[in-house]
């Protein structure tokens, strides 16, 4: 903990007491809509405690954990300031220490999930080597519940477990580990970060849920009333058509995860700019082979 000096730096305020385990502020089950106009100004304005960059900190207790929020991206800009709108409250509330990477596919070839996330997890270290844990959220995903807590857990966690567009029942399968998740920092060193290979949509998240499995963890999860999500509705992408290969390489995460991960990672840093509500990463992951 750190001593702050006072507004005439003559004397010291006693220190923060940590954070607690549940924040007082939470609310609960919120109403999320993506029907009324949204301009980026609008959450500027109703956001004015975050600093530049997209960058947190709870000014009330010494936080637990250092989050970086990582945004796989590219041409969602409709979508992201909903979920800025939505998320940067949520995070506030939850008292966490946190910071905002939008990781942003640069150029035109297929889409790569995965991949884009592990550039986004060696991107943030490098912003802030503090950071001890990682949650990797979908743009168009708005949880519906405050208690849905974006912190890390003694296991790999799943956020996402019911979502409207699944009739927010449970899970569409019980390996299921998409749309927003989260790993501290040495969980996800230890299943070697995330495959870079799958290209086009599907199939990662399963060969991660198989690397946490395959290391000994067991993934962790919100109570279901919790962990309902709002999707926005939207057409499929162009260059993220389903990958035909995801099937077969599914079953091969064993063979490949040693080689094939964060220890393996090759791309290129475009561009990083601070905007007031996220840090923008562009980074050139290339096209598949
Ligand atoms: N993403 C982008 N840009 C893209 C593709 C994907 O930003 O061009 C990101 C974005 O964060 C998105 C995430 O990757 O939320 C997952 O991609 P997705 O939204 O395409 O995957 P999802 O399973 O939808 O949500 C699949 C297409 C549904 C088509 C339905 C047609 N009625």
């Amino acid at each position: 903990p750190s001593l702050r000096p006072d507004a005439n730096h003559t004397a010291t305020l006693p220190p923060l007491l940590p954070c607690q385990d549940v924040p007082p502020g939470l609310v609960g089950r919120l109403l999320i809509e993506f029907s009324s106009p949204m301009s980026m100004e609008r959450v500027q304005r109703e956001t004015p405690e975050v600093r530049a960059g997209g960058r947190y900190v709870p000014p009330d207790c010494q936080p637990r954990q250092r989050v970086a929020v990582l945004v796989p991206f590219r041409h969602r800009e409709h979508h992201l300031k909903y979920w800025l709108h939505y998320l940067h409250p949520i995070l506030r509330r939850q008292k966490v220490a946190y910071g905002i990477y939008i990781v942003n596919q640069y150029g035109e070839d297929t889409f790569n999930r995965a991949k884009l996330l592990n550039a986004g997890f060696l991107e943030a270290l490098r912003d802030d080597p503090e950071y001890d844990c990682f949650i990797f959220s979908d743009v168009d995903l708005v949880p519906m519940d405050d208690r849905n807590l974006y912190r890390c857990y003694e296991q790999p966690r799943h956020f996402a477990i019911a979502m409207d567009k699944f009739g927010c029942r449970r899970l569409p399968y019980a390996g299921y580990f998409g749309g927003v998740s989260g790993l501290s920092k040495s969980q996800f060193l230890k299943i070697n970060g995330f495959p870079n290979e799958y290209w086009g949509w599907g199939g990662e998240d399963d060969d991660i849920f198989n690397r946490i499995s395959l290391n000994g963890m067991k993934v962790s999860r919100p109570d279901v009333r919790i962990g309902r999500y709002r999707m926005i509705k939207h057409e499929r992408d162009r260059h993220n058509e389903p990958n035909p290969q995801r099937f077969t390489k599914i079953q091969n995460t064993k063979l490949t995860m040693r080689r094939d991960g964060i220890s393996s990672l090759q791309y290129r840093l475009v561009e990083v700019s601070r905007h007031p509500l996220y840090t923008n990463v562009t980074v050139d992951i290339g096209k598949p082979p």
